[in-house]
């Protein structure tokens, strides 16, 4: 049994020495004021403030410069998969307007920019010849958020698998395939990239593209083809990890994750205690798999003959220590403590629970928190950041051309204020990624959802801030939740 008190005690005492000099409180939630703009609620100093996007999401020029289809180009030329039939062909056009989405980025007075990198315009069919106008490209606008003082954070795969390769995650040739690309962009990079993500979030891409078919490539597999392509995934993101290593040793590598968080029903020990059990085996196939180099022995019970094929050296691969943690966070889940051999039993939401533009968003900022604190407790990681947190919002234009989304500002005030508890009881939280930088191509939901904080007139490719980019920037200016 953890003796949390002596824990939390310990962990305030460290976080009151760490934070000696840059004048945060000792206690910042609850106990102090924590009125928006007070001192108290200020982030350390050199606490790295972003915005993410994703390739797919915002290039367009899906033909350009030899890029062949990804899995996405396929799913969404396919009727019937996605609002409207929206398709990532120009999406932001950012292919030819990252100059001005890098002036965005700096007007802002944001330090950093999670970007990631289309598979297929560097191996257009998966592996074998790179492409040289691909990684060109990439080096064109790593230049340019450098040359504006903006640090990229660069992701390796957010779900524009090529199309070409055969059978996608449910082949272990693809984990190979990711492993050759991931070393070779690393290599091509490093001496202008520091961090990079080997993956994004698990479970959207495994879940939704091969149990629900919601997601590209739109399959329904049975549990046991489902498990093998998490696996292949989660091999993929381990075998990746040692070709970065391999190819730049200097680069710090990380993953992007939206572990699912468990917020306790009351905050007392039980509870708390509950919530992380629920961490550690409501996320076995994913994150619990990387951080421990093993899936979790009641994992491999529930799924019985579904478990998937384990390859020699398999697991050693999958839990490569790597540098940094990424969190995307949007949502809570409610967890109580049940008594039973388990521990934790979760606790539905109902139905008046409120909810942002999309109905998958339920509002909780105190999931922020919760994201930290049950990884920190469970695994430790020395360096985490949110790599995603922000919200659908139904965005109207006034006559006087002004997108007033008091609802997304609301959001993000509150999830903020959530961050700094946990950065302020010393948790290694050391920068936020907003998602996102602009309206893009939102998946399945094609354009229909806006998460930007830059509005995109989708017919002229006009950008336009919205009232929570003016928010975002005084946030950073003074480095505190305004
Ligand atoms: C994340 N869900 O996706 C992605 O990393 C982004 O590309 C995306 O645009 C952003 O969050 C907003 O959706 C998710 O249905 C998409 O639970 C869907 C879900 C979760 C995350």
């Amino acid at each position: 049994m953890h003796n949390i008190s002596r824990r939390q005690f310990g962990k305030v005492a460290a976080a009151s020495a760490a934070l000696a000099g840059t004048g945060l409180p000792e206690f910042s939630f609850g106990q102090t004021d924590v009125r928006p703009g007070s001192a108290n609620l200020a982030f350390p100093q050199g606490f790295v403030w972003g915005c993410a996007t994703a390739s797919y999401q915002i290039e367009g020029a899906a033909t350009e410069d030899g890029r062949k289809p990804s899995i996405w180009d396929v799913f969404s030329h396919t009727p019937g998969k996605t609002n409207d039939g929206d398709t990532g062909d120009v999406a932001d056009d950012s292919y030819h307007r990252y100059k001005e989405d890098t002036q965005l980025i700096k007007n802002l007075g944001a330090g950093a920019y999670r970007m990631s990198i289309s598979w297929p315009r560097i191996f257009p069919d998966g592996n074998g010849q790179p492409n040289p106008l691909g990684i060109d490209h990439y080096k064109r606008v790593v230049d340019d958020l450098l040359a504006n003082g903006i640090t990229p954070y660069v992701t390796l795969f957010h779900w524009d698998l090529p199309a070409a390769l055969e059978g996608g995650w449910q082949s272990r040739d693809t984990s190979k395939a990711y492993a050759d690309y991931a070393g070779y962009v690393a290599r091509q990079l490093s001496d202008r990239v520091k961090h990079f993500m080997t993956m994004n979030e698990f479970d959207s891409f495994t879940t939704l593209g091969y149990k629900t078919g919601k997601f590209a490539p739109g399959l329904m597999l049975p549990e046991a083809g489902v498990n093998q392509v998490r696996h292949n995934a989660i091999l993929a993101h381990g075998l990746g990890v040692q070709a970065i290593r391999a190819n730049a040793p200097a680069a710090l590598v990380g993953l992007a994750e939206n572990a699912t968080v468990f917020v306790p029903v009351i905050e007392d020990e039980k509870n708390i205690e509950a919530a992380r059990r629920a961490t550690r085996e409501e996320n076995a196939p994913f994150l619990t798999a990387v951080m421990e180099g093993k899936y979790t022995e009641s994992f491999l019970e529930r799924e019985g003959a579904d478990a998937p094929q384990v390859g020699a050296g398999d697991m050693q691969a999958i839990g490569s220590p790597i540098d940094f943690l990424g969190l995307n966070v949007y949502q809570p889940f409610y967890v109580r403590a049940d008594g039973s051999a388990k521990g934790y039993e979760l606790v539905p939401r109902q139905t008046s629970y409120p909810r942002m533009a999309s109905p998958w968003i339920a509002v909780g900022p105190e999931v922020m928190y919760w994201a930290v604190r049950n990884v920190s407790d469970l695994w430790h990681p020395k360096v985490m950041y949110i790599t995603e947190n922000g919200c659908s919002a139904d965005d109207v234009m006034t006559s006087d051309g002004r997108i007033e989304d008091t609802d997304r500002v609301m959001y993000l005030r509150n999830h903020l204020t959530h961050l700094h508890r946990a950065v302020a009881e010393g948790f290694p939280v050391k920068g936020y990624f907003l998602w996102s930088l602009l309206d893009n191509f939102e998946w399945a939901d094609g354009y229909s959802k806006r998460f930007g904080i830059h509005y995109v007139d989708f017919k002229t490719e006009k950008r336009t801030p919205k009232l929570s980019a003016e928010w975002y920037r005084e946030a950073i200016r003074r480095n505190v939740v305004v």
